[in-house]
């Protein structure tokens, strides 16, 4: 454990610590942020109305459009000469989400990543193969910093060029490799077409974050390199990657509550929701300078379990995310993620990882039907037609069975799929695919 002290901290003094920092928060919000002053005065809240933790629920939420209406820097509190890192996710369309960073901002997310990498069993002697996007995003440099604090070894690789990867990997005896889940994947593959047999390696632990990625997809990847796989998670508005981090356990992800207060409420009616119970994840910062954001609706879809864990760490842990609330796909009534329909393909012997959902969108993901373009393996390619003919029926069952929708399944050739070395794009709208 790399801060015991923190890390262990009986829950009234973690919460009594919290409280000092949101308090101090909100005043420096209000007296410093125009944006924050304007929508407390709306909410008719003030700063010494909060008096105790759920008082957090008085104050205003923090949406992605705000952060683009304050572009680039309404939302900082410090002198613009603090400021000694900015970041910024481009999103699809319009103005990009900018996070600002002072020195003792960027000690802090490098805390956050070191503790989370120490959590997941990575040690000063490991050598760590960045292998996130270096740039705006946050993933590579904040990973990159992380690992460095701890005093590991980094290869800041970034993403792309997995030949190269692969030779770095097996050369500087790499034994953590850290990237998205899809770009492991694409690592898998090409070692497997290259006769690199990553078992023999070094490796041993990947830490993969920034999308989705369900058991079954997790357990494939374990497979297919030889590792223990561990979820980071976190986003470029409230900090970047290290927001919360599986231990050993594996049974949730440790949000470091020291920073951050979360929430979980109900989408629809932004009403917050007793601990337990499934909804949106709301992050407040209490411990950033250059720029605390107060209840960021993050649209991810997880709960949180306040119980200790048994690595004996006391911080709430997230469950991992099921999918976003913009990208939940309504198949005739039927609320279904992502994720859900990958943890179906990949229970299918012969189904490889690789998938694209085509929907026609009409208002949001509200469709009739959804088509699913499933990847199947080169061994099951080659086998005779009954058997694919088998696979295809047992999908369509299956996740009629288990999530109650109608779907079209097309089971497409072995590397047909488009891969993605950053993150993947698993909802294809029907228009785009004509285009
Ligand atoms: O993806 C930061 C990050 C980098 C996290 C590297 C982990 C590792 P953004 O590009 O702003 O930041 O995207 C944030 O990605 O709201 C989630 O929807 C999704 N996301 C991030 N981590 C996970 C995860 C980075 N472990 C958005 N599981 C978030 C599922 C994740 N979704």
């Amino acid at each position: 454990m790399l801060d015991p002290k923190i890390e262990t901290m009986e829950r009234p003094e973690l919460e009594a610590l919290q409280l000092k920092r949101l308090q101090k928060t909100v005043r420096r919000l209000y007296n410093r942020v125009p944006f924050y002053k304007n929508a407390m005065d709306k909410m008719g809240v003030k700063p010494s109305d909060i008096k105790v933790l759920s008082d957090l629920a008085k104050l205003p939420f923090t949406t992605k459009t705000d952060f683009r209406d304050e572009y680039p820097y309404g939302l900082v509190a410090v002198p613009k000469d603090d400021i000694v890192r900015i970041h910024a996710s481009s999103g699809t369309t319009g103005k990009p989400v900018v996070s600002c960073y002072t020195k003792k901002d960027l000690e802090m997310w490098g805390d956050c990543v070191a503790r989370g990498l120490a959590a997941c069993g990575v040690t000063p002697k490991d050598t760590l193969q960045v292998a996130f996007g270096y740039g705006l995003f946050t993933g590579g440099l904040g990973l990159h910093y992380g690992a460095q604090y701890l005093g590991a070894t980094v290869i800041p690789t970034g993403a792309g060029n997995t030949q190269k990867q692969l030779m770095l990997m097996q050369d500087m005896d790499t034994s953590v490799l850290v990237c998205t889940p899809s770009y492991a994947l694409i690592i898998a593959e090409t070692a497997k077409a290259e006769g690199i047999n990553l078992k023999k390696s070094n490796l041993r632990i990947g830490v993969f974050g920034a999308e989705p990625c369900s058991e079954n997809m997790r357990d494939d990847i374990e497979r297919k390199l030889g590792i223990r796989a561990y979820n980071i998670y976190g986003l470029t508005e409230t900090l970047g990657p290290g927001v919360a981090v599986e231990c050993t356990c594996r049974k949730g992800m440790h949000i470091w509550e020291d920073n951050f207060i979360p929430e979980i409420i109900n989408p629809d009616t932004g009403e917050v929701l007793p601990p337990g119970e499934k909804g949106e994840l709301v992050l407040t910062n209490i411990s950033r300078e250059a720029q605390s954001i107060l209840r960021y609706r993050t649209h991810d879809i997880t709960s949180l379990v306040y119980e200790k864990c048994e690595c004996g760490r006391t911080h709430v842990r997230m469950d991992r995310v099921g999918g976003r609330t913009d990208d939940m796909i309504k198949v005739k009534g039927v609320n279904v993620f992502p994720s859900q329909i990958e943890s179906i393909l990949l229970s299918v012997k012969g189904v490889e990882p690789h998938y694209q959902i085509i929907v026609d969108r009409r208002d949001g993901f509200v469709c009739d039907d959804i088509e699913i373009h499933a990847e199947v393996s080169e061994a099951a390619f080659t086998d005779n037609m009954s058997n694919l003919i088998g696979i295809k029926n047992e999908l369509v069952a299956t996740l009629q069975s288990v999530l109650g929708i109608k779907a079209t399944v097309k089971l497409v050739e072995p590397h047909s799929i488009k891969r993605s070395e950053g993150k993947s794009k698993r909802i294809i709208d029907r228009s785009e695919l004509n285009k």
